[in-house]
């Protein structure tokens, strides 16, 4: 059976890959930053950190001695590189630690694989961001890009090394151009998971108010679980190639609220714009929503909506979970966290 190396295991696509592939029989290795104790929430709460087949190893991606040693103490034969830097706001407070980590530390690995062990399937984590500033709607493989934040700007630099290898040494280096998914393994800072969680605390009287940043932006949402099944159909393929997945359904943060309200029994009404929108509560006429201009970021990205009709042509992937859906087994989890008071 096939061993796998997830670099970023204990974030929320690493924890669901590494369950999926266990499933499917691979031995799993994930990586660990040496500078910390690993945040194992969400192995533990998949409860495959115990599992005989996993295995966590520290390792400091951005230093290219530590990714060979990487590479040939444990010689995968698939490698998905998801750990990054990778919430956007906080890139543009730290440019320099994002570029290391979700640029450069891309081409240690990918040297690394060059040099040790070629014939490693390589999978490498880029972002709808990359289309930034969206030259069309939806997006496709073939849209232009326009990163429009550090993040994105690294992530472009991660992205084009992987296929610079893919064309220049023929390595088997595959990039998933994955549109925002979500699930109750999202870390709070991101927004759908900031409202499901905010949102459960309102509804169990813990909390009065959500404050949020630009409620009209829109970003096209799936469910993180279904995601990582096509990462691993990528590397399944018979060539490494680029692949968007994505819903192809856009939705405003705006939108995103009135969802997680509902999903917890309360309808909102909608006053304002931009900067002066709030949200009432129609029952009680308490304010529930307002805005903060700290939420903002110095640069927005445009309409995010991405076709993934190469997924499922070539590889019988799509998005199956409709935002709604989504919404409501966050809400419901994060209520039944909030209630019994874990604090993830
Ligand atoms: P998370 O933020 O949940 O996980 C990121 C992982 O990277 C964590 O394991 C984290 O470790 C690790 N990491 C962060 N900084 C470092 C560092 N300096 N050194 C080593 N490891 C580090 O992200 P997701 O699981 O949501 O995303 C996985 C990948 O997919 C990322 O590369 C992301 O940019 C990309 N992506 C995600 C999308 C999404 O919507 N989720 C969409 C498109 C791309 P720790 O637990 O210690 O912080
Ligand atoms: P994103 O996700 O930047 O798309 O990156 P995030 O959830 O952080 O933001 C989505 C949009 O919501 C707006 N927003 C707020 N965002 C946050 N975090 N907090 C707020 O209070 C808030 N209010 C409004 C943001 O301005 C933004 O427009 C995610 C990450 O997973 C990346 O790693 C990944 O590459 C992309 O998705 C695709």
């Amino acid at each position: 059976m096939k061993t796998a190396l997830i670099t970023g295991v204990t974030g929320q696509d690493g924890a669901y890959l590494a369950e999926w592939l266990l499933n499917l029989g691979y031995t799993v290795y994930g990586t660990h930053r040496l500078t910390k104790t690993p945040d194992i929430w969400r192995l533990e709460y998949l409860d495959i950190l115990d599992h005989p087949q996993f295995h966590l190893h520290a390792c400091d991606l951005t230093d290219f001695n530590s990714c060979k040693t990487l590479i040939k103490q444990i010689s995968p034969d698939e490698v998905y590189n998801l750990a990054a830097q990778s919430f956007v706001g906080l890139s543009f407070k730290e440019p320099f630690m994002t570029a290391q980590i979700t640029g450069v530390a891309v081409l240690n690995l990918l040297e690394a694989i060059r040099i040790i062990k070629p014939s490693i399937r390589f999978y490498q984590a880029s972002s709808s961001e990359l289309f930034g500033q969206v030259e069309e709607i939806p997006q496709t493989e073939k849209t232009p890009f326009h990163p429009r934040s550090p993040y994105a700007v690294a992530k472009l630099f991660a992205h084009w090394s992987a296929i610079n290898y893919r064309e220049s040494y023929g390595l088997f280096a595959t990039c998933g151009i994955l549109y925002n998914h979500e699930s109750p393994l999202r870390s709070k800072e991101f927004v759908t998971r900031k409202i499901t969680h905010t949102v459960a605390r309102i509804a169990l009287g813990q909390q009065d108010l959500l404050v949020l940043g630009n409620l009209d932006v829109s970003r096209d949402w799936g469910y993180a679980k279904e995601y990582v099944v096509g990462m691993h159909r990528m590397m399944q393929h018979d060539v490494a190639d680029t692949f968007v997945l994505a819903t192809n359904r856009t939705a405003s943060v705006r939108e995103f609220t009135d969802l997680a309200f509902q999903a917890a029994g309360t309808d909102l009404i909608w006053e304002g714009t931009g900067l002066n929108a709030f949200a009432i509560e129609r029952k009680s006429g308490q304010l529930r929503v307002r805005v903060d201009q700290n939420f903002y970021r110095p640069c927005e990205v445009g309409t995010m909506q991405g076709d993934a009709s190469k997924a499922r042509d070539l590889l019988g992937w799509q998005a199956n979970t409709r935002l709604e859906q989504l919404c409501q087994l966050m809400v419901q989890e994060d209520l039944r966290r909030v209630e019994k008071g874990v604090p993830f």
